[in-house]
């Protein structure tokens, strides 16, 4: 694998998740292939589980790991081919994006959203700059559109925790009160699409993901009917695709509570995190045993060390 930023990087998911499964049983099984290799991570956006997960699976490989918060501590990056660097940026993409690979095995790279600028968002300018002046992998840390090592790791926990040959997933918008990227939507819908799943995604109208994503998935606008015998919950609120950006605070009433949990068959309730609570879901579910939460959480260090492993692997 040279690179990681979507499911189509894959070439074989079925012996990734194989992968991602020895790791768990066996984290320190692997470090002579990341000894004397280097991990750079790279954040222009806020995290806690990519950050401490990706990093926790870097160490399990034996590998080094730098981290710089571009944002703050990093000079302002210019995109632009030809640009008179005059004005605000400080260092072009080409020489960070070599500079870089100069000091690091494999590039990870958080970079959300503007949600300002559909089509500059959904060309993933930044990653795809990155990727092209970079002489090593990147993996995504949650690009414009997509989350696939969240969307991995939410994989490896519904196998974890089916009951059935053939769960029904259903995917729900639900309330926030700020604007959020489709990204982890986006993801998940990508990667479920592929495993053997009943895949339902319901919002509100308006709220329609990018059909790039939904082609042939069943999309409900009625909560409680898509919810019905739901065997998995996962909510996740996006800003709208159509209306680039907009919130939707009129569908407060989408909150997942015991009442809509009790629609589905003892479904079990998922969340990439952070969640905001009593926004997103009620207390009573979010801590209740049916919450996976804290397993999702727990599985982003088997997902990142699958991809990273393989990676290193590939390399070798
Ligand atoms: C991000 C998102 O893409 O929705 C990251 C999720 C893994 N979430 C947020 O930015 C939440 C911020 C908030 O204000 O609650």
């Amino acid at each position: 694998m040279k690179q990681f930023t979507s499911i189509n990087d894959v070439q074989n998911i079925e012996q990734l998740i194989l992968l991602s499964e020895k790791v768990k049983k066996n984290p320190f099984g692997y470090k002579s292939f990341g000894e004397n290799k280097t991990l750079g991570l790279l954040f222009f956006n806020p995290s806690l589980r990519t950050r401490l997960s990706t990093h926790k699976a870097a160490l399990n490989l034996g590998m080094n790991v730098m981290i710089m918060n571009l944002n703050n501590d990093g000079w302002s990056i210019e995109l632009e081919d030809g640009t008179i660097m005059n004005e605000g940026t400080q260092e072009h993409i080409k020489e960070a994006a070599g500079v870089i690979s100069q000091y690091c095995d494999v590039i990870g790279i958080r970079t959300f959203a503007s949600l300002t600028n559909k089509q500059e968002d959904y060309k993933e300018e930044i990653i795809n700059k990155f990727i092209n002046y970079a002489t090593v992998p990147v993996i995504s840390l949650e690009s414009a559109t997509l989350h696939p090592l969240q969307s991995f790791a939410d994989l490896i926990t519904i196998n974890e925790n089916k009951t059935n040959n053939k769960p029904k997933v259903v995917l729900t918008w639900a309330p926030h009160p700020k604007a959020l990227p489709q990204a982890v939507a986006n993801s998940f819908v990508e990667w479920l699409k592929k495993a053997n799943v009943e895949l339902v995604v319901t919002n509100p109208k308006g709220f329609n993901l990018s059909t790039q994503f939904t082609k042939g998935v069943n999309v409900i606008h009625n909560q409680s009917d898509a919810l019905k015998n739901a065997d998995f919950v996962y909510a996740k609120n996006w800003s709208s695709y159509v209306n680039y950006g907009k919130i939707g605070s009129e569908f407060n009433d989408w909150t997942i509570t015991k009442e809509k949990m009790d629609l589905t068959n003892n479904g079990k309730f998922m969340h990439c995190l952070p969640v905001r609570r009593n926004v997103v879901v009620s207390d009573e579910i979010i801590d209740s045993k049916n919450s996976l939460v804290l397993e999702q959480a727990k599985n982003r260090t088997y997902a990142a060390q699958a991809v990273l492993l393989k990676i290193l692997q590939d390399e070798k």
